[in-house]
């Protein structure tokens, strides 16, 4: 072996020059399995869950009897099309427990999600969905490299959000010594990091990013450090932002997709080879991607709202669940060797768009704008009123360190440039304000970039 991936760096000069042989891959089978295995599995498992589903839950056995629907009308996998959407509305009206397929004796935790409404949904966990939940993380961790000896600390919430548990039993799943830290104290993270050798930080993107600055306001020399992977996942992770944390921090980061109604963290994982997309554990999922307002499939490869069905839930078997989140999805055989179809990274949602004196405007552009700007950092605010009877729109953005001034023009020839850049692409008037480095709010969990204030 030319590569010892136990080694700060190793893992993405692999990678890099292509050695995918040299990283571990946890399910090799079942992983590399071909395409024609997975999808005669799919089918298999889609015939007896949508029958345990049918059996197990009124809600779904009424309305799969009001489409005339049975389950012995599941024979394929295309057949999930004659089966009914699922929406976060279906598990807020039978909240707590309508959803579940099996008594709380059998419930061995529950998780649970507010939602941008803050009305929670709340989902639950059998054995065997403990299981098949820290398998599909396993999968995930290896694919950044992690190995079991690794010593992984946890800057997710523990609690009702999935990430921290989740990725927690997977991590000890392949072997790695947990260290359950929790989100907050910034600090004290860094100086664990150092005291306990930790070689793996699970956090949000933006939380990782916060983690990276603190350290560098401290003198910490990051690439001195032990730390040699982030595992970042639970909401968009701006262009840029993760190559900027792994340079900065001298480690390799992966972006992770998941979401609590379907399972939690563990749905796709980034590989070392597909940077941009994640790979979906699709022995357990089957995806779809469909036109967010017809529901109707979209061709392969084309942008779409991702609807996901998992194979093999017993707690709570949702069906085509809608995420709402936007992404493509390509089966194309990967550099890594994995065979599983893999979805773009998820920039934006079918449910996040602002109109803006009749104009639409995604977050994501934005943020895209922003990322292409040297001199601001990927802290950035957006804000809606309403000013004088008319929709007002705010982009705050952050000014890094070594472009801050005294000058007034300056600061005012950077801002007007910035507001000209963002007129383009958004082609509705933008007020932007400037603010000073460390000025916009960090989080501990998922950043919250928009307020809607009309
Ligand atoms: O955030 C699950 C998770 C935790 C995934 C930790 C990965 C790591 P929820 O709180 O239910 O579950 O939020 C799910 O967050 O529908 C996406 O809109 C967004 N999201 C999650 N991960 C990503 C990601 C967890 N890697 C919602 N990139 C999803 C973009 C993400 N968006």
């Amino acid at each position: 072996m030319s590569f010892d991936i136990t080694r700060k760096g190793d893992a993405l000069k692999a990678a890099a020059q292509g050695a995918f042989d040299e990283l571990p891959i946890f399910d090799p089978d079942i992983e590399r399995a071909s395409r024609a295995y997975i999808e005669a599995l799919q089918a298999e498992k889609l015939k007896r869950q949508v029958r345990y589903t049918y059996e197990r839950v009124p809600y779904y056995r009424e309305k799969m009897d009001a489409l005339g629907v049975s389950p012995d009308d599941i024979q394929t996998i295309g057949d999930v099309r004659k089966l009914p959407f699922t929406d976060k509305s279906a598990l807020r009206e039978t909240f707590p427990y309508g959803l579940f397929a099996v008594g709380l004796d059998r419930i061995r935790e529950l998780h649970a999600s507010s939602g941008t409404t803050g009305k929670p949904i709340v989902v639950g966990y059998t054995d065997d969905d403990m299981d098949v939940w820290s398998d599909c993380i396993a999968r995930l961790v290896q694919m950044a490299g992690v190995v079991p000896e690794g010593n992984a600390q946890m800057a997710f919430g523990y609690g009702m959000f999935t990430g921290g548990f989740g990725l927690h039993y997977g991590l000890q799943k392949l072997g790695c010594t947990m260290i359950p830290a929790g989100a907050g104290n910034t600090e004290r993270h860094i100086q664990m990091i150092q005291d306990y050798g930790t070689t793996v930080l699970i956090a949000t993107p933006s939380y990782a990013m916060h983690i990276c600055e603190v350290g560098e306001e401290m003198g910490y020399d990051w690439a001195a450090s032990p730390l040699r992977v982030g595992l970042f996942g639970g909401e968009p992770c701006p262009p840029g932002m993760k190559a900027e944390i792994e340079s900065r921090m001298h480690i390799v980061c992966t972006d992770n997709y998941g979401l609590t109604e379907v399972m939690g963290p563990g749905v796709s994982g980034e590989c070392l080879a597909a940077r941009d997309q994640q790979h979906i554990a699709e022995d357990h999922f089957l995806w779809e991607v469909v036109d967010p307002e017809t529901g109707e499939a979209v061709a392969e490869g084309e942008m779409g709202e991702l609807v996901l069905t998992p194979l093999d839930k017993q707690g709570i078997p949702v069906l085509r669940y809608r995420t709402h989140d936007l992404t493509r999805v390509t089966t194309e055989p990967c550099a890594c060797g994995r065979t599983h179809a893999r979805m773009d990274k998820v920039r934006s949602r079918s449910d996040d768009m602002l109109i803006i004196r009749g104009t639409n405007v995604f977050p994501s552009q934005i943020e895209d704008v922003l990322s292409g700007i040297d001199e601001v950092t990927p802290h950035y605010r957006i804000i809606v009123e309403t000013v004088g009877g008319m929709d007002a729109l705010t982009v705050q953005t952050e000014i890094r360190p070594e472009s801050f001034t005294d000058s007034f023009e300056a600061l005012d020839a950077m801002r007007r440039r910035i507001e000209e850049k963002l007129k383009g692409v958004l082609l509705v008037g933008v007020k932007v304000s400037l603010v000073e480095p460390g000025g916009i709010e960090r989080t501990m969990g998922k950043a919250k970039h928009v307020e809607d204030r009309r």
